[in-house]
């Protein structure tokens, strides 16, 4: 291979500390929990997801996903977080774990993750090869959350070097092609989705790509004051709600307003965890406990909404 330092051939501790643990879970509560492969990255990285549930049909579920970003580790430390709690503290919320099942899937650009930790602590993407010879631009990788099928907009060739490269085609990544699927395949079971990035603490709702809102923006929105609030009462973290082309600015390809617009999920949120600059994407490892804690908070308060019925 002329790209062998691109290859993987070694085994990525970073990135098996958390598939290690899905595992560990798997093997532990095996009454609730199921890991599944989903797909493989452009390096060949499992993308390992955890289902849980207690059994049973038709029942509402909900997707989190972590990591699509490389450098924002709060990312998959706070939906490894999630987990933990949903998981092993089971008997706090067994309401809740009787009448909602999970889908979660704490890192889904491992290769943007391990290369985060090995190279580039500010990497943002995959790391597939999109700026070959042939291209001429000789960059690495896609925007995940510029790939999706939904209003996906075209780069130039010699946009592959910008770090929101939004692919030579929509889902070229395979790591958005795998969770589209998937998404897909559960289509209608799915009630809600909820995509985990930081930084900047604001709970975004749909649409990224456009200005204009969505028809039941009214209800996204109400829902999602109900997390907000819930996690804004753990130890008074300030979160913006709105959209993003409202707070941050449009951005189409994003995996929110597919899963709205095309996998027809209700209701799908960005979630930018803390904080607000100050140390921006590399947070201090001490800020998982109280990130990880408010934010579950506030999924809880989303999932109970689907408890109630
Ligand atoms: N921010 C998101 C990004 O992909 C976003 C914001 C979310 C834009 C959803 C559009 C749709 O740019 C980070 N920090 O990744
Ligand atoms: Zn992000």
């Amino acid at each position: 291979h002329r790209h062998k330092d691109e290859q993987v051939s070694f085994t990525s501790l970073i990135v098996s500390d958390i598939d290690s643990y899905l595992d560990y879970l798997a093997y532990t509560y095996t009454d609730i929990c199921q890991t599944e492969i989903i797909g493989k990255s452009s390096q060949g990285r499992d993308l390992k997801l955890l289902k849980v549930s207690t059994g049973g049909k038709g029942k509402p579920a909900i997707w989190i996903d972590g990591g699509i970003h490389a450098r924002e580790w709060i990312s998959p430390a706070t939906v490894t977080y999630i987990l933990l709690h949903l998981v092993e503290f089971r008997d706090q919320h067994s309401e809740l774990l009787d009448s909602v099942d999970w889908y979660i899937l704490p890192l889904a650009n491992p290769d943007g993750y391990e290369y985060s930790h090995s190279t580039d602590r500010l990497w943002r993407k995959t790391r597939s090869r999109v700026g070959g010879s042939r291209r001429g631009s000789g960059c690495y990788g896609v925007d995940p959350n510029r790939n999706w099928d939904f209003h996906w907009a075209p780069g130039s060739p010699s946009d592959s070097c910008r770090e929101d490269f939004s692919g030579p085609r929509a889902f070229s990544e395979p790591e958005t092609r795998a969770m589209s699927e998937f998404i897909l395949s559960r289509q209608g079971e799915i009630k809600v989705y909820l995509t985990v990035h930081s930084y900047s603490q604001m709970w975004l709702v749909p649409w990224g790509y456009k200005e204009e809102k969505p028809r039941d923006y009214y209800e996204m929105y109400t829902l999602a004051e109900k997390g907000v609030e819930a996690l804004e009462a753990i130890r008074g973290t300030d979160y913006l709600l709105g959209t993003a082309a409202e707070l941050l600015y449009t951005a189409p390809g994003g995996s929110d307003d597919w899963a709205k617009g095309v996998a027809g999920i209700k209701y799908s949120y960005s979630i930018e965890l803390p904080d607000t600059g100050d140390y921006g994407f590399v947070l201090p490892a001490n800020q998982i406990e109280p990130v990880g804690q408010e934010t579950w908070a506030a999924v809880k308060a989303i999932a109970t909404h689907f408890a109630d019925g």
